[in-house]
């Protein structure tokens, strides 16, 4: 066996972490990631047959039944990952009924996964549905998008309209938009179904007073996604009540649209 802590995948987790924290985007143990890894990147590190520990899921994730997950655990923080992973992080195998999850690797204090996993499983579940390369569900606490959700009208389309608006880069990035959840509590199945049922439109989703989720094929097409929408949200905040002299318009928008070939979402505009 390969020695697992240089493997691709512990190296992508913790390097994200530690710039999500740099970033202030994971105060404490605020955030998580889960990362599904193909079965034939995990097994020159580990048995995938042998298995620590069960931990209950707390739902049937029956559609991803035997895949593998890269998760970080819960109560830790996002900072300690890198000079820790084998405690902060948990590598685990969805039993063939969805409701346990086999614990192959990590928390090695006697830990657990996130508190959100049923918000990630969910959401991988229905990412996969819309493209079978998804393999990253995200979850953080950006200031300037969290900010926003206090003073924004918590509405899809007008959310996505002023993101779009503030930078050029904005649409070309999200060209389909963004999914808003009031406030609800956190780290229940019922956050989880509600964020899944909006991962089926939507790769981003906004959970108002609360962060933000983002899904994608990799890291980078992941946090490129939340960094984007923290960008465009940061340029509302630094500019909220001031007269505004230029704003990009909707045939702007239509003309970028036209330029990158995209498949924006129409019905946003006007
Ligand atoms: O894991 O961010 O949403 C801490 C959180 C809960
Ligand atoms: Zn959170």
């Amino acid at each position: 066996m390969k020695d697992i802590f240089n493997a691709p995948f512990i190296k992508e987790m913790t390097e994200t972490t530690a710039l999500m924290y740099k970033l202030g985007w994971d105060e404490r143990n605020g955030g998580n990631i889960s990362y599904m890894l193909d079965e034939e990147k995990v097994t020159p590190y580990l048995d995938t047959e042998d298995v620590i520990r069960e931990i209950p899921t707390g739902f049937a994730a029956k559609e991803l039944a035997g895949k593998i997950f890269i998760v970080t655990g819960t109560g830790k923080y996002f900072k300690n990952v890198e000079k820790d992973p084998e405690n902060n992080l948990g590598i685990i195998k969805i039993s063939e009924s969805g409701d346990t999850a086999q614990l192959l690797w990590g928390y090695s204090d006697g830990g657990r996964f996130t508190s959100e996993l049923p918000a990630h499983l969910m959401s991988h579940t229905q990412r996969l549905k819309a493209n079978p390369e998804n393999r990253i569900i995200m979850h953080c606490h950006p200031d300037y998008t969290l900010a926003m959700t206090q003073v924004h009208e918590m509405d899809e389309k007008k959310l996505t309209r002023t993101l779009w608006g503030q930078m050029t880069e904005s649409i070309v990035v999200f060209p389909d938009g963004i999914g808003v959840l009031p406030w609800m509590v956190c780290g229940t199945n019922d956050i989880g179904i509600a964020t899944a049922e909006k991962m089926k439109k939507y790769r981003l989703v906004i959970w108002t007073l609360h962060g933000i989720y983002g899904a994608g094929k990799d890291m980078d097409e992941t946090f490129g996604l939340i960094e984007t929408v923290e960008k465009a949200a940061k340029q509302y905040m630094l500019t909220a009540g001031l007269p505004k002299e230029n704003a990009i318009t909707d045939d702007n928008l239509r003309a970028l649209a036209k330029a990158f070939n995209l498949t924006i979402r129409e019905d946003f505009l006007g």
